[in-house]
This record gives C-alpha cells, structure tokens and sequence, in this order.
C-alpha cells in the first residue's frame, strides 16, 4: 500500500512513522519518501489499522492508487 502524507515533512516524522507501522508489524517494510513525501508499506496488517496508527500520530494518510 502506498500512501501520500503530506505532513511528513523531516527525518523525525518519518521515523515516528516506521516506528507506529513496526509497532503494528514487527515484519513491516515501510519506505519513506521524504522528497515525494510518500511512503510505501508491505505488512498483513489490514489498511484501516495502519491508516488509524497514522492519524493516531498525527499525519493524515491519503491513498495513493497503484497503477
Ligand atoms: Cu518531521
């Protein structure tokens, strides 16, 4: 899943971001783009979830379709 967060703006947000998607998946892949501020996330864990651990940080994940 890969989603835009345009809050994400320095180092610090996104390693709060690894560490609330690890906290959920200890197997998570979680790919920041600091430049594009995206991040790509492999897990089993369902969409909501991570998408709730987002919000529940403070940035607000918008789904970027795959095509
Ligand atoms: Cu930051």
């Amino acid at each position: 899943m890969k989603y835009s967060i345009p809050d994400m703006s320095c180092g610090h947000c996104v390693a709060s971001i690894e560490k609330a998607i690890i906290a959920l998946d200890t197997n998570a892949s979680v790919a920041c783009d600091l430049e594009n501020r995206t991040v790509a996330i492999e897990t089993k864990t369902p969409a909501e979830n991570v998408e709730a651990a987002l919000r529940k940080i403070g940035f607000e994940p918008e789904v970027v379709p795959s095509d």
